[in-house]
């Protein structure tokens, strides 16, 4: 079939709205119409080259929400007119990983997803018959994508497809970093750095989980209204203070419970980890550094007993968790409507890539 779809033909290049070809659903696969998604600030970062694993030409987009129209042979866990959110981690409940119950990073289709194929090592979209890589496993930004059953996750029908799309990485991703990575306690004090599509859930969830002190901390100033609006308690701006993490310590008390890093910046990354207090900190990384960067800090702050920890896609196991957030999304226990600050059709998806790197936009979400 023909789909429409927004093409990375090379990085650094504005996305380019055109027609490709997309072969159907095979074994285990499963057609999707997608109606909507979220623009990451993780696409923006393939885009730019900054990923070591970034293909092109590629399709990009992996925060979408759409509706199962076919499906392959032997597809048992969902049907034609479910309601679906794709996922970027799978989840096969049948790997070492899913086995170990001590990850959500399921193992079964990483090798292939990283390469931009299928399963079977193949891709299904081309274009003027030269193969275009799928992305993260997801190219949510095409009208139509293919993807294994393992990692579609069936969510409710009654949620709209243009808020559910934010689940499939935003939400998950800071909501699930404090509740499933950080397992933050009632009363908890937290600094969260970067106050974006990521930040911002973050913070809602220490809300929700009852943190105490909640800090954001970010560049743009704008951002200050932004996280009293979920739930932040204090903010500072690292350009009005001479020493950030020594302010930290001392605004915290000695150092945060838990810190959350979503910039990417690996200088903050260490910032975070410092900032944490003597004994038990914890440092949680979310941001994606750029390929090439790397951490640091003096050993002596491990030794006394801080933790650095990564979370991706929040810790959460796709087919079981994010329908369970969908339904906190609805049943009002988080928000996601006012961070969706953009709506565009999909010949303006560049526009959602400019607004984020001017820092004016939350998400943005394509609507099909
Ligand atoms: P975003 O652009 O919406 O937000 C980033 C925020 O960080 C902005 O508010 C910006 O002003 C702020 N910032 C930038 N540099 C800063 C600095 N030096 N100090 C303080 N604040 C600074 O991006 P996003 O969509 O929220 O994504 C955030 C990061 O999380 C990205 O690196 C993204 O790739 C990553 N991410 C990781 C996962 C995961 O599973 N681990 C999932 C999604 C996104
Ligand atoms: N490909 C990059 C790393 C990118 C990365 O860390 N991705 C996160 C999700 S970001 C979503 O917005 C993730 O889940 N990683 C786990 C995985 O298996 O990719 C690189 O550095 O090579
Ligand atoms: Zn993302």
């Amino acid at each position: 079939m023909k789909t429409r779809a927004a093409v990375a033909f090379e990085a650094k290049r504005p996305l380019e709205i055109v027609e490709v070809d997309l072969e159907g659903p095979r074994a285990g696969e499963v057609l999707i119409e997608i109606k909507a998604t979220g623009i990451c600030h993780t696409d923006a970062y393939t885009l730019d080259g900054l990923d070591s694993e970034g293909l092109f030409p590629s399709i990009l987009g992996h925060e979408g929400a759409g509706v199962v129209v076919e499906v392959g042979p032997g597809v048992t866990s969902v049907a034609v007119g479910d309601h679906v959110i794709p996922l970027y981690t799978p989840e096969c409940r049948q790997c070492k990983s899913c086995l170990s119950r001590k990850t959500n990073l399921c193992t079964s289709i990483r090798a292939t997803q990283g390469k931009g194929l299928m399963p079977d090592g193949t891709s299904r979209f081309s274009y003027k018959g030269q193969a275009i890589a799928h992305y993260m496993g997801c190219s949510t930004f095409s009208n139509y994508t293919v993807l294994p059953e393992i990692a579609v996750a069936k969510i409710r029908k009654d949620a709209p497809f243009d808020k559910a799309c934010y689940v499939g990485c935003g939400v998950t991703t800071g909501v699930g970093a404090v509740v499933n990575t950080a397992k933050v306690e009632p009363g908890a004090n937290a600094v969260v750095f970067g106050l974006g599509g990521i930040g911002l859930n973050v913070i809602q969830g220490l809300k929700m989980v009852g943190a105490d002190m909640i800090v954001g901390v970010d560049l743009n100033p704008d951002k200050e209204e932004w996280g009293r609006r979920f739930g932040m308690t204090h903010f500072v701006n690292p350009k009005e203070v001479s020493d950030v993490v020594a302010h930290l310590v001392e605004l915290t008390g000695g150092g945060a419970d838990y810190t959350f890093d979503c910039t990417g910046n690996t200088v903050v990354m260490r910032q975070a980890l410092e900032a944490c207090h003597r004994g038990w900190g914890e440092s949680i990384v979310i941001g994606v550094a750029e390929a090439g960067k790397e951490i640091a800090t003096r050993p002596f702050q491990l030794v006394t007993g801080r933790v650095w920890r990564g979370s991706a896609f929040g810790g959460a196991r796709g087919r079981t968790d994010t329908p369970r957030i969908v339904d906190w999304y609805m049943d009002g226990k988080i928000e996601i409507d006012p961070m969706i600050t953009h709506t565009f059709p999909l010949e303006d998806i560049n526009k959602a890539f400019d607004l984020m790197h001017a820092g004016e936009s939350i998400r943005s979400v394509v609507v099909f």
